[in-house]
Order: C-alpha cells, then sequence, then structure tokens
C-alpha cells in the first residue's frame, strides 16, 4: 500500500466527514490490509515525576498553574519503576511509556536517572517509551544510547489553535522536538486531543501536520480530553463518540501503517464504543486503572473487553528493534 506525505486538507476533510458507515468500512478494510486487526497493543503508563510543571497547557492536571488537587510527587527511584514495569508485562503490556511534567529535559541528575530506568525497562525486553518534554539533540541521543524505542510528543491541535491552549511554548518547538527525536532514530509516538473546543477544521489540520511529516510518526494517540476540575478545561463538555471514531478512521486511513492509539477518555466509554474504535482502526491502547493522575479503566474490565471482542495483546517489536544501539524499524 503506498504511503503518501501529501495529503492535502480538502482530501482528509472529505475523509473525516464521509457519512459514518463507510468511513468505519473503508478504515476497517485498510487495517485488514495492513494489520492483523485482532491484534492490539498494551501499553503502560507511570508517571515518573508527577505535578508542578511550569507550562500552561489548559488540559493538564499537572500544570503548576491550576488547582486540580494532584499531589506534586519528586521522580520515582528506578527500583519503583521496573517493579511496575515487570507487574505491567506480566499483565501483557509490551510498553512502558514513562512520564515527566516536565517542560523540557534538563541535563542533570534526574535526567541521569531517566537514562538508567530506560536502560532497566529496555532489559525486561519491552518498548520503552518516554514523554519528558522538550528535548535537545544531544539529549535525545543520549536516551537512543540507552535504548529508548518511542518518544512521546503531541501536537494537541493545529498549529493556528495551539496559543489557545498553550503559551509557554509555540508549535515550532514541539515540531522540533519530534525532529530531534528522529534524528536519533527513536521511533515517534505523536498525536492529540479532541475535546478542547477546538473546530472540525482544526482536527482536520492537525492530522494534515502529522501526516505530511517525512515520515508518519510510528504511533499517533488520540486522546479524548479529560475535563479535570481546577484546569480551564474543566467544563468542556464530553464530545460525541463519533467524533472520536471519525479521527479514528481517518487517522488510520491517511496513515496506514502506524499504531493508532485509542488513549485517553476510555474511561468514559462503553465497550460497545471502544469496539468501534477498533473497527475504525485503532490497535493500541493504555492499560492500567491509571493514566498519568486520571483514572482509565481497570485491567480486568479490559481483559474482559478482549475476550469479549476476540482481541489479543501484541507482542514487543513486532516491526523491528534496536540491535547493538540500531534501531531497525519497519514502519
Ligand atoms: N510534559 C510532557 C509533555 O507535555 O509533552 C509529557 C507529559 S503530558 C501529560 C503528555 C500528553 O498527555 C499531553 O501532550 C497531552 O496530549 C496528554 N494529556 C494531558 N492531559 C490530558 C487530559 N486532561 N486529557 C487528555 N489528554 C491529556
Ligand atoms: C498520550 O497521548 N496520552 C497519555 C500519554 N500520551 C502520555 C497521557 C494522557 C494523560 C491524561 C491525563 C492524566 O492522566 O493526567
Ligand atoms: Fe507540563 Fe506536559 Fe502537562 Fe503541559 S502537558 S503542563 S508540559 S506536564
Amino acid at each position: 500500500m503506498e504511503i503518501r506525505h501529501d495529503w492535502t486538507k480538502e482530501e482528509i476533510s472529505g475523509i473525516y466527514h464521509s457519512p459514518l458507515l463507510d468511513l468505519i468500512y473503508r478504515a476497517a478494510t485498510i487495517h485488514r490490509l495492513n494489520k492483523d486487526y485482532a491484534e492490539v497493543q498494551i501499553s503502560s503508563l507511570i508517571s515518573i515525576k508527577t505535578g508542578g510543571c511550569t507550562e500552561d497547557c489548559a488540559y493538564c492536571p499537572q500544570s503548576a498553574r491550576y488547582n486540580t488537587g494532584v499531589d506534586v510527587h519528586a521522580m520515582l527511584s528506578v527500583e519503583q519503576v521496573t517493579d511496575a514495569a515487570k507487574k505491567a508485562k506480566d499483565g501483557g503490556a509490551s510498553r512502558l511509556c514513562m512520564g515527566a511534567a516536565w517542560r523540557e529535559v534538563r541535563d542533570n541528575r534526574d535526567f541521569d536517572k531517566v537514562i538508567d530506568m530506560v536502560k532497566a525497562v529496555n532489559d525486561l525486553d519491552m518498548e520503552v517509551c518516554c514523554t519528558l518534554g522538550m528535548l535537545n539533540e544531544q539529549q535525545a541521543q543520549r536516551l537512543a544510547d540507552a535504548g529508548l524505542y518511542a518518544y512521546n510528543h503531541n501536537l494537541d491541535t493545529s498549529e493556528d489553535d495551539y496559543q489557545r491552549i498553550i503559551t509557554t511554548r509555540t508549535y515550532e518547538d514541539r515540531l522540533r522536538t519530534i525532529e530531534n527525536v528522529r534524528k536519533a532514530k527513536i521511533t515517534v509516538c505523536s498525536g492529540g486531543i479532541i475535546g478542547l473546543g477546538e473546530t472540525e477544521d482544526d482536527r482536520i489540520s492537525m492530522l494534515k501536520t502529522l501526516s505530511n511529516m517525512p515520515k508518519h510518526p510510528e504511533s499517533v494517540p488520540i486522546n479524548a480530553l479529560v475535563a479535570v476540575k481546577g484546569t480551564p478545561m474543566e467544563n468542556q463538555t464530553r464530545i460525541p463518540i463519533w467524533d472520536m471514531v471519525r479521527m479514528i478512521a481517518t487517522a488510520r486511513i491517511i496513515m496506514p501503517k502506524s499504531v493508532v492509539r485509542l488513549s485517553a477518555g476510555r474511561n468514559e466509554m462503553n465497550i460497545t464504543e471502544q469496539a468501534l474504535c477498533f473497527m475504525a482502526g485503532a490497535n493500541s491502547i493504555f492499560a492500567g486503572d491509571k493514566l498519568l493522575t486520571t483514572p482509565n479503566p481497570e485491567f480486568n474490565e479490559d481483559m474482559q473487553m478482549f475476550e469479549i471482542l476476540g482481541l489479543k495483546s501484541r507482542e514487543a517489536f513486532k516491526n523491528g528493534r534496536r540491535e547493538r544501539g540500531v534501531l531497525s524499524y519497519e514502519l
């Protein structure tokens, strides 16, 4: 299947707005041509440094600017992270994503610790992902040398809408970090959030930016806003499930080889709604009863859902891995 990097806004909009059942059918067909549709990757999230962040991301419970009741927590120890990783692996997770409430990485002892965490989790034969804020080229290379498999850095919304959501950094900053990750040959995980009060045009623009990157992100998380009390987004109404399905299906069609992750917001979705998302091409979830700070479905509930829908968890490194420091990854 041809992978395109020149999708126009008109084309993406045409797909996004097509009749819902046609859209799902087309996405499901493309999904089956490219993947084992029953295989869903289970990824586990762990917040290695929680709260007190200097950024003003309007959706985020971890920003120091809002009173959200999130407990500020210093860095976890390497042991705490490896213990959590082992548990997640026993539960079928093939990827561990470590998140830190930082604006950017600084070259200090905390970063040295993250490097040790990456090495330790990599030794467990899991795909290690980090989301630590902005990175320069050298920091990305250090993470790569430690065995980092993926780096998460979301665009969140369109370029035009960005300053409405975050004023303390720019879209350009975001894109630069993604480039630095690419240069270090770490796979890219980048997507966004719907339900922030953005327009459909903003969603389509964001999908255009992602799909026009020289290489598609290997992983594209689609988050539904978890409206947290105390944040400027606390009164946002929940997005209709149809919007989530349209986003996932459109991402699946224009980035056919990427992993599309049904990310935040599952706690408010029933199995039927999630089944539509899997039908539309989602092939990854975060499992475990907590995302970073907000609730997520209980592990057992998810296992029941896998059973009912006939899904199986995907093993690690399906598309290639880092051998002696070199990443050989096929989208
Ligand atoms: N500080 C780093 C950064 O901003 O890249 C990493 C952690 S940050 C919490 C990771 C991502 O979580 C954000 O880019 C955003 O897309 C998502 N996120 C944060 N709060 C959310 C919320 N309330 N609902 C949905 N997604 C959220
Ligand atoms: C992503 O796109 N979603 C995850 C992960 N990448 C880091 C985070 C969701 C966070 C939801 C709010 C919270 O739990 O704090
Ligand atoms: Fe900080 Fe990341 Fe939350 Fe923004 S999204 S406030 S950078 S933790």
